[in-house]
């Protein structure tokens, strides 16, 4: 064993850290908007406290009906939540930590405790400039968005038309189409789509109608739907046929990835309505036979199971054009991130995408890269000194293009494929 002594690794790991530390990110997913879109890009401290993750945790100390909270306005119910998860008990979950980190990084004082001070401070800015402050604080470059042509709210905006800010890519959701497929083509229906529930080859030519319609408007980057753990593929279900002769088609023609997010259990519990989603154990033979049944096709994929890690990585080792990314929702605790991330080095080297935030309110993309960084940096760093320990010398440069290619340049690859 070549020596290395406790200064030299010391030296490696903080060069690695501090690289981890500079390196801005491309952010492959989170439920943000373009500034253009106005109030639909949410954030401040109202936002940050009703994000769903806290209001399910609150909801464990709250004894009042849960109709009784969703019937009180934002400000009411981030009230309840301060005092329920900040001031009743102390804020140590993943989550209650996100909302300090955000605060501390914005230089604001938490110490105080006073949510009547930090509410003026959030008052004084606008969406244009907070999304540029929030962006240089958290070190992103660039955001892409979940777009959905079924979304009432978003879909306006896009029919409208605005000047797109080049910092906001775009991803084509299609849940609704494929998870709620009868109640959605009297949707496409009315769209002047010649669409019928039975899955005639006309109808399959429509969808791909659509999607290629909603592809270039939101000049989507690739085409994305969370499915339950019982999902299986291939399959006479519907959604298993819509994705095996109208999805995975459109994305071999297009050239667009398919992504696929595994195991969501959707309204477990209906009362917490947003909050409510649980998870299980996807069956990853679903991506397997996708893989097999479709080898032109590239896969963007992340399942919420803790469970199904491993055999993801097994299944990406054997096939290129699949590329797992982040630590989804309940998996996007430290202690997870931790265990992921080192499981993908050492099974996928650099060829993945470790993280992605989620954030559904602008300033959380602050606390989510910072608590990451804390974590992945310090991983990288024990495998270089690792490394090192056998004489490989590791520059800086490639450090940096290592680090990179985990944060975003190794996604961007894999879409140019
Ligand atoms: O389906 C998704 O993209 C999920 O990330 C969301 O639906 C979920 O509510 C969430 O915010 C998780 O972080
Ligand atoms: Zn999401």
């Amino acid at each position: 064993m070549h020596h290395l002594n406790p200064e030299q690794a010391r030296d490696l790991t903080a060069r690695v850290e501090r690289i981890v530390g500079e390196t801005p990110v491309y952010d492959i997913h989170t439920h943000l908007y373009d500034p253009a879109f106005g109030d639909l890009l949410l954030w401040g401290i109202d936002e940050l406290l009703i994000y769903h993750y806290l209001v399910s945790e609150s909801f464990r100390y709250f004894d009042m009906p849960y109709e009784r909270f969703w019937a009180l306005g934002k400000s009411e119910q981030a009230d309840l939540i301060w005092d329920a998860l900040f001031i009743r008990h102390s804020p140590v979950s993943e989550a209650c930590r996100g909302v300090l980190t955000v605060l501390n990084k914005l230089g604001l004082d938490v110490k105080g405790r006073d949510l009547p001070l930090l509410r003026k401070w959030f008052a004084d800015w606008n969406n244009e400039d907070y999304t540029t402050h929030c962006m240089e604080l958290a070190g992103v470059h660039t955001i892409c968005m979940t777009n959905s042509p079924f979304d009432d709210l978003e879909r306006p905006v896009w029919e409208k038309g605005f000047a797109r800010d080049a910092r906001f890519t775009s991803a084509l959701r299609i849940d609704s189409l494929l998870v709620q497929w009868e109640s959605t083509v009297p949707f496409l229906q009315a769209q002047g789509y010649d669409v019928s529930v039975e899955l005639t080859d006309k109808t399959i030519a429509e969808i791909q109608r659509f999607l290629g319609f909603w592809a270039k408007k939101f000049d989507a980057l690739f085409v994305m739907v969370s499915l339950a753990p019982e999902f299986t593929f291939p399959s006479d279900h519907v959604t298993s046929q819509l994705i095996e002769k109208a999805i995975l088609p459109f994305c071999q023609s297009s050239g667009l990835p398919f992504s696929p997010m595994l195991g969501v259990k959707r309204a477990v519990n209906p009362d917490l309505r947003l909050a409510g989603d649980g998870v299980g154990r996807a069956d990853l033979c679903a991506v397997e036979h996708m893989l097999q049944m479709f080898p032109d096709v590239k896969l963007l994929v992340t399942t919420l199971a803790r469970e199904t890690q491993h055999e993801l990585n097994v299944l990406a080792r054997k096939n290129r054009n699949l590329h797992p990314f982040g630590c989804w929702w309940f998996l996007n605790n430290p202690v997870i991130i931790n265990e992921m991330t080192r499981m993908r080095l050492e099974m996928l080297g650099l060829s993945m995408t470790p993280q992605h935030s989620d954030a559904r309110v602008l300033d959380q993309i602050v606390y989510k890269w910072d608590h990451s960084r804390a974590i992945i940096g310090p991983i990288l760093a024990e495998k270089y000194v690792d490394i090192a320990r056998t004489g490989w010398v590791t520059t800086d440069a490639e450090i940096q293009r290592d680090v990179k290619d985990l944060f975003g340049g190794s996604f961007e690859s894999f879409l140019k494929l």
